[in-house]
């Protein structure tokens, strides 16, 4: 009975309990007398399940693209999210707390020397872990700075060895609608994709995130992993994704294929270019009343803007 009891907490409850809340039940556990050889095991055991790569984190954070400030808390970043999968709301970060994020695979296909699958924690395994503030702005005006960590997408590219024609990477979220209930509206092109050029994937900005604010990334954050590319507007960033694929062919992502007079391929920020119905001029950080003017490339013009000189011709801010 006891033990049953005990796995309940374990395997269901405990996965969206807080933390404080859950060592208190631990502690309360042991004040009730019940024996510490009892439980210890279990619960060591139940707190790897919640998520194996826990231990991985804080990463040692890398600063060459600056520390911007001020910090977005987390609780807004947290709680304040698109992930439309879950609905199209911002307020989804409780829904999100149903999608499984373990085992989780990820497929590697299209022009590379061999397709092979790989599960998260072997790709952790294997991927340099650290620490990048960066600034993301949505595309609808709102804006965060988050320590995000993770590795450099490169290192993913360089993993799956792209053949020498490949032009562009592909990214796509899972599909699961009986959890990502909006993907049962099938007005929209599911499964989200999104795609980058071969050298925008293999500049050293561009960033596969697998935590934030030093733990396991978030599941309404993109979990078990998420792209940030920090000078494009936000929607650029695919969440939960579960395979990357190499092509010679610009793909089409979702935003693209829904509304492409409003929403390109290149979508690189940039306050002077006007959304059709809206200024792209400002932004307004998360948690703050006032109103920021926006900066080109999202103030990483610096280390990117050279990734456009020879395609002028591209509808490169939409
Ligand atoms: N799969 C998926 N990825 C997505 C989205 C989405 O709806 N589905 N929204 C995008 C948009 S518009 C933004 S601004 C960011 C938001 O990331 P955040 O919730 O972690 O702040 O995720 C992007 N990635
Ligand atoms: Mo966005």
């Amino acid at each position: 009975m006891l033990i049953r009891r005990r796995r309940g907490w374990e395997l269901g409850e405990n996965r969206a309990t807080p933390e404080g809340l859950y060592l208190r039940r631990r502690e309360l556990v042991s004040a009730m007398g019940l024996g510490a050889a009892a439980f210890a095991l279990p619960v060591v055991a139940s707190a790897q399940d919640k998520d194996p790569s826990a231990r991985l984190y804080p990463a040692k954070r890398n600063d060459r693209y600056g520390v911007p400030t001020p910090m977005t808390d987390e609780k807004r970043a947290t709680t304040y999210n698109n992930f439309y999968e879950f609905g199209t709301d911002k307020s989804i970060w409780r829904d999100a707390q149903k999608l499984e994020v373990r085992p989780w695979t990820i497929k590697v296909g299209g022009m590379v020397e061999k397709p092979f699958e790989i599960g998260i924690d072997d790709l952790l395994a294997k991927m340099p872990l650290e620490e990048r503030v960066y600034r993301h702005r949505c595309v609808e005006t709102w804006s965060m700075i988050v320590p995000w960590s993770g590795f450099a997408m490169r290192s993913l590219v360089e993993l799956c060895k792209p053949t020498g024609s490949a032009k562009f990477v592909v990214m796509k979220t899972l599909s699961r609608p009986s959890v990502m209930r909006e993907q049962r509206d099938l007005l929209y092109p599911w499964p989200y994709t999104e795609g980058l050029a071969m050298d925008e994937a293999m500049h050293d900005l561009t960033f596969i995130a697998t935590g934030l604010y030093g733990k396991p990334i978030h599941k309404q954050n993109g979990a078990p992993l998420r792209l940030v590319a920090p000078w494009k507007y936000g929607f650029k960033n695919v969440k939960s994704i579960v395979s990357i694929d190499f092509t010679d062919k610009r793909p089409v992502s979702f935003w693209e294929k829904l509304q492409s007079s409003e929403y390109g391929f290149w979508a690189n920020v940039n306050p002077q270019v006007p959304h059709p119905r809206w200024s792209q001029a400002t932004e307004k950080p998360l948690g703050s009343d006032q109103r920021i003017p926006t900066l080109l490339y999202n103030g990483y013009a610096e280390f990117v803007a050279g990734l456009y000189t020879d395609r002028k011709a591209e509808k490169l801010f939409m």
